[in-house]
Order: structure tokens, then C-alpha cells, then sequence
């Protein structure tokens, strides 16, 4: 089996919490996409009825146009009750670290009014504690001075070791900028970073941040693909 196998298993095991009639939160990414793909299958076969997606992202609005699953937003529905979705890192205590698609504000904002949040992944993004990976934690930051952000982000976590850098676009070698219209910065820690709320309250308080990649406390559960087998962690 092969990563995107594992994503797949793990998206397919979501989707079985799908009923007729929800509200559902869609993911962005790579596992997401199986998600997305595998409700409108069920909708096809007339085995799902009545689902509205709530799209996380242009990426995926775009998806979920094609495969022609109903579609509203939060302005029309803001309580959803499902949401699935991939990660990038997933600690012990379900905290995860999301946004290296860039999508991490539209993903947050549904995410934060789900009734349930499942989380899918394979097993190579459990990690010890956030940061722990040794990949981006993103923050999304209005383009206005981001590289004052930057200073004040990597300064703000000296002690956890912190290196941060604007992410570019691979297209054009110009900076990425996400649906929302801003820059993403990557931060990259050496050490642990404490505790999460700490660090997201410092984050955010800086004026010209406007989310960061940390769902601290946000999944209800996540379900892990692994080599042998699939585990369900719950809360
Ligand atoms: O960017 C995101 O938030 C994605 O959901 C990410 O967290 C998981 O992406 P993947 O399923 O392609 O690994």
C-alpha cells in the first residue's frame, strides 16, 4: 500500500459517518479529495440524498462543482455537522497543524462550527508535538509588511529555535497568495513550542496575522491509515 492508498482507506472509513441531509464541512487536499470524491459517488448511486458541501477552499469548490455535489457556504448555513478533512501533523492530544495547502483560514472557519470534525490521515503525519515534524507550521499574514511579520513571528518563538519564510508560488516565483488575497509565512521550529493556546494567543494578537495553521482542540476524532490497519482516536 502506498501513501495515497493509506489516504484513500482513511478517507473512505469519513465517509461511512456521512448521512442523508448534512451540512458537510469539505476538506482541502490531497486525502480530502478522496473524501469529496467518494460522496459524490455514494450521491450518484442515490445511496447519499440531500447533502450540502461547505467548500474549504477554491481548490475544492472547484471539485466539488464538477462532481456535482450541492453547494452553499456559511453565510447560508453557519452550523455544519460534519466536517472531514487531511492534516499535516496530528500530536497526541488531536492538536493538528494544517495549511500547508494554504487553505488554513476557510478550512478553520468550518471547521470551528462542526459538530463532528473528523480528521483523515496516513500514519506519517503523527507526530510528538506540533512543530515536531520539522515541516511549516503556516501563518497566514495580510501582504502589507509581511516581512515586519515575519521578524515578529520568528522572534516571538526564538526560544522553540524558529526560522520562518515567505512561501512562493511555484508557478510564477512570485509570493503564493491564498484565496483570501494574503501571503502565507512558514514557520520552522527546532524545539517544542509549549503550550498551544499560549503560542495561538501570541500569534494572533500580532496586528497584520490573520490565522494561523494550528487546530488546537478543533477534531472530534481522526482516523489513522496505517500498514496495519486503520485506528480511530477519539477525544
Ligand atoms: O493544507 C491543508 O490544510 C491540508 O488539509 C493538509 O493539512 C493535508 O493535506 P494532504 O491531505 O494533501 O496531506
Amino acid at each position: 500500500l502506498n501513501q495515497d492508498d493509506l489516504k484513500k482507506i482513511a478517507a473512505y472509513k469519513a465517509v461511512e459517518h456521512v448521512k442523508s441531509g448534512m451540512v458537510l464541512g469539505l476538506g482541502t487536499g490531497s486525502t480530502a479529495k478522496h473524501a469529496v470524491d467518494r460522496i459524490a459517488d455514494l450521491l450518484r448511486q442515490g445511496v447519499l440524498k440531500d447533502i450540502v458541501g461547505i467548500p474549504t477552499s477554491t481548490k475544492t469548490y472547484d471539485q466539488a462543482v464538477s462532481l456535482g455535489i450541492p453547494l452553499s457556504d456559511l453565510d447560508s448555513h453557519p452550523v455544519v455537522d460534519l466536517a472531514i478533512d487531511g492534516a499535516d501533523e496530528v500530536d497526541s492530544g488531536l492538536n493538528l497543524v494544517k495549511g500547508r495547502g494554504g487553505s488554513l483560514l476557510r478550512e478553520k472557519m468550518v471547521e470551528s462550527v462542526s459538530k463532528k470534525f473528523i480528521v483523515i490521515v496516513d500514519e506519517s503525519k503523527l507526530v510528538k508535538h506540533v512543530g515536531g515534524s520539522g515541516l511549516a507550521m503556516p501563518v497566514e499574514v495580510i501582504p502589507f509588511c509581511w516581512n515586519h511579520s515575519l521578524r515578529r513571528l520568528v522572534g516571538m518563538f526564538a526560544y522553540a529555535g524558529c526560522i520562518g519564510e515567505l512561501r512562493m508560488s511555484v508557478e510564477n516565483g512570485k509570493p503564493s497568495v491564498t484565496d483570501n488575497g494574503n501571503f502565507v509565512i512558514d514557520l520552522y521550529f527546532e524545539r517544542d513550542i509549549g503550550d498551544l493556546n499560549e503560542a495561538s494567543d501570541a500569534i494572533l494578537r500580532l496586528p497584520g496575522i490573520v490565522e494561523h495553521g494550528m487546530f488546537i482542540g478543533l477534531a472530534t476524532s481522526v482516523i489513522v491509515a496505517g500498514e496495519e490497519g486503520i485506528t480511530v482516536k477519539t477525544k
